[in-house]
C-alpha cells in the first residue's frame, strides 16, 4: 500500500524542522532577554501512517493524501512545554509575529479547559504558506496530566470505577491548574523584588 502522505513525507519533515528551528530562535531570544529559558522541552512528530489512517476513518474521510495534508491539520505536530503559564502566551505572540508563519486557528483549552480537565493552547499554523501544523503549548503540569490521562485511557479494566476515576482526574487537573497560577504569582513576586 502506498503512503497516505504520497511522496510528501520529506517535505513534511522539512517543514517540521523549520518550525522547530523557529521555536528555538524564540527560545534563544527570550533566554537572552530574561536570563531564563522559558521552554522545558519541545517535541516534533509526523503523525504515523496508521494514526493518520485511523483518524481519517474516524472522521469519515477517505484515506487520501488530500485528507492527510489539506483537510486534517495535524500531520505535523509540535509540542512546546513551558515552565510558566505566561510563557505559553508570550511564545504564542512571538510565533504570531513571525513573517513565515500564519496562525489559521487557535483553540484555547487553557482558558476553556475540556470537560475532562485537559488543558493546552492549540494553534493550527501554516509555515511558508504550505503545510498546516498543530502546535500544542502547555505547562509542565498540563503535560504531566495529559501524559497520565493518555496512559489511563488505554487501561481496559477500569469497569464500574469509570465515573470515580474521571472525577479524580478532573480534580487533579484543576489542582494542577491552581498550582500553575500560584507558581506564576511566585515568579512575578521574585521578578519585582
Ligand atoms: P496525538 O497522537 O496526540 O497527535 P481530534 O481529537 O484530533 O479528532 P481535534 O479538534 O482535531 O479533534 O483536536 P483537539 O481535540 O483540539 O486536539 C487533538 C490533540 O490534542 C490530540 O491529538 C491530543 O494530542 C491532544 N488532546 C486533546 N484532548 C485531549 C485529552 O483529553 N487528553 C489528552 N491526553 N490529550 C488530548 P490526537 O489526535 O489524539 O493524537
Amino acid at each position: 500500500m502506498s503512503s497516505i502522505y504520497g511522496d510528501q513525507y520529506g517535505r513534511l519533515e522539512e517543514t517540521m524542522e523549520k518550525l522547530l528551528a523557529a521555536i528555538d530562535g524564540i527560545r534563544d531570544e527570550m533566554s537572552a532577554e530574561t536570563g531564563m529559558d522559558p521552554v522545558e522541552h519541545t517535541l516534533g512528530r509526523i503523525k504515523s501512517e496508521e494514526s493518520m489512517r485511523e483518524k481519517c476513518r474516524r472522521q469519515g474521510l477517505p484515506e487520501t493524501e488530500e485528507s492527510a495534508l489539506a483537510v486534517l491539520h495535524d500531520a505535523i505536530g509540535v509540542r512546546i512545554v513551558c515552565a510558566f503559564l505566561d510563557d505559553v502566551y508570550e511564545i504564542r505572540d512571538r510565533l504570531a509575529a513571525l513573517p513565515a508563519l500564519e496562525i489559521v486557528e487557535e483553540k484555547d483549552y487553557i482558558r476553556h479547559a475540556k470537560p475532562n480537565g485537559y488543558r493546552s493552547l492549540h494553534l493550527i499554523v501554516r509555515v511558508d504558506g504550505r503545510y498546516p501544523a498543530e502546535i500544542q503549548l502547555r505547562t509542565i503540569s498540563m503535560d504531566t496530566w495529559a501524559a497520565l490521562e493518555h496512559h489511563l485511557k488505554y487501561k481496559k479494566d477500569i469497569g464500574g470505577n469509570l465515573d470515580l476515576i474521571t472525577g479524580e482526574l478532573k480534580r487533579c487537573a484543576d489542582e494542577l491548574a491552581s498550582t500553575d497560577a500560584s507558581m506564576q504569582t511566585i515568579r512575578d513576586m521574585i521578578r519585582t523584588m
